[in-house]
């Protein structure tokens, strides 16, 4: 039979509408930086080129989607938009009850102050930011459970995001399945890279935790992403679609904190989804003291309607493949180039590893931070530290967590940027990579008290 020839791909759209970009000079940017305390969050979009910051809030709806926008049932109480998200959200994740909140952080705001006294732990494959903060707040304390190998740039691995049997029964002998709320399972593990977990690990955990009366939530921001390399990589799952992955892996949790920023191609929204009725009816009580009323949630009508289709548009093959696919093209350009990156190369974005990129830094010097700083100035392209600022302060002791992941984010956004455009960035990376020995460190002057990576001010050294 005649061999075929693999074809390109190209991104499964067209562009309706444009949003000019502005190209700056290398005064300008170095102005800018100065001015944001070389403190990629703090500087305004408007001096940026190129967008990497982050893959949240920062997706290009779809026609269908603006449609839905003009949907909006703006009722105070019992928007039918709420009805059409709440039915969208059983049939496509299969969770019982909804709780909508106006982003992730809130739902994990929820849960953790419903399910979390004081003294207890919470396993989880690797700390997320927000998420650990908000267990912290409610008086527990984040355990990672992630297998090793997560914590190891070069372990090509095909499940990083797997968690750690051996560990998760150790964290159950020493301090006893009461003082456990739940094992919080992300798929798609942010801080390790975008790194999946595997459906026969969670299946693993789920029956682990069934023998202790211990539930799972699942933070299922990248759940769709997740279920792609489930279907690439887990024996198994090859024609199995990624709507039935996605279902499987959540049947498999007790309940989900959703930012539906990222996956579901909404620019605000998220939600609490629970199966178990007394938690939930404690949720929709709390949501009404801090977001608004349980239709809503903190989200107007036509939010909540663009986010019923967001869903529905996520788990279709052809977005996820092509979403996923210019994640890897970026990161396969800058394997070939010699670049140290996080492999293998992950769902949301490209993970540079800092440390090997600036060996002449120390950690205590923000490799991560001096290099996205670094990376803005060369070519106007905005990435974000994933390193030592992002891991903050131990709670117990005050004393900054090292962790072995010092890395920048290149965060690709959904259906916003084309190929070129990862070109241009990949160039930019490789010219910063050739003059590496010129970037210096950096010493941070402010500090603020929570979550210090969004507003830390930096010097150079
Ligand atoms: N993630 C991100 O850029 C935005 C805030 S941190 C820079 O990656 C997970 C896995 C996330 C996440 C946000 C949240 C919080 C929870 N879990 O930002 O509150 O990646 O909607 O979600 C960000 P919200």
């Amino acid at each position: 039979m005649e061999q075929r020839k693999q074809r390109s791909w190209a991104e499964p759209f067209k562009i309706k509408m444009v949003e000019l970009v502005k190209m700056t000079s290398y005064e300008d940017r170095k102005a800018a930086l100065e001015a944001a305390g070389y403190n990629t969050f703090l500087l305004r979009s408007r001096d940026v080129y190129i967008d990497l910051l982050t893959d949240s809030g920062t997706s290009a709806m779809s026609d269908h989607q603006w449609a839905g926008m003009m949907l909006g049932d703006e009722a105070y109480a019992g928007s039918e938009n709420f009805y059409h998200l709440e039915e969208t959200i059983q049939k496509y994740y299969g969770y019982k009850y909804i709780v909508p909140t106006h982003q992730g952080r809130a739902a994990e705001h929820i849960i953790s102050q419903i399910m979390i006294k004081k003294g207890d732990v919470i396993p989880g494959n690797m700390y997320f930011t927000t998420t650990r903060l908000h267990q912290e707040l409610a008086g527990g304390i984040f355990i990672d459970v992630i297998i090793d190998e997560a914590h190891d740039p070069d372990n090509e691995h095909p499940f990083k995001g797997d968690i750690d049997l051996g560990k998760l029964q150790k964290v159950v002998e020493t301090y006893g399945a009461s003082r456990i709320p739940y094992v919080c399972v992300a798929t798609a593990v942010n801080m390790a890279g975008g790194q999946p977990i595997s459906l026969s690990n969670l299946k693993a955990v789920r029956e682990f935790t069934n023998l202790h009366g211990i539930p799972i939530i699942h933070d299922m921001t990248r759940v769709a992403e997740n279920a792609y390399f489930i279907k690439s990589r887990e024996p198994g799952y090859a024609d199995k679609s990624i709507s039935d992955i996605v279902i499987e892996i959540c049947s498999l949790t007790d309940g989900a904190t959703m930012s539906a920023k990222k996956d579901a191609l909404v620019n605000i929204g998220g939600f609490l989804a629970l199966n178990d009725y007394s938690v939930f009816e404690k949720a929709r009580n709390m949501v009404v003291v801090y977001e608004g009323l349980h239709t809503y949630g903190g989200l107007a009508g036509r939010d909540m309607e663009a986010l019923a289709i967001g869903i529905t548009e996520s788990v279709e093959e052809n977005h996820i493949r092509a979403r996923v696919g210019q994640v890897l093209y970026l990161g396969n350009k800058l394997i070939a180039s010699g670049i140290p990156i996080v492999k293998p190369i992950g769902s949301h974005g490209v993970f540079l590893n800092a440390k090997k990129f600036l060996p002449h830094l120390t950690q205590d010097m923000y490799p991560a931070q001096s290099l996205a700083a670094a990376i803005y100035l060369d070519s106007g392209v905005r990435t974000m530290e994933r390193g030592i600022v992002s891991a903050g302060r131990n709670k117990e002791t005050g004393e900054n967590n090292n962790p072995n992941l010092e890395l920048v984010r290149l965060t690709i956004p959904r259906r916003v940027y084309t190929q070129a455009h990862m070109d241009v960035v990949a160039e930019s990376i490789e010219e910063v990579y050739s003059n590496r020995e010129s970037i210096n460190g950096l010493k941070m002057i402010y500090e603020p008290e929570y979550l210090r990576f969004f507003q830390a001010r930096f010097e150079k050294l």
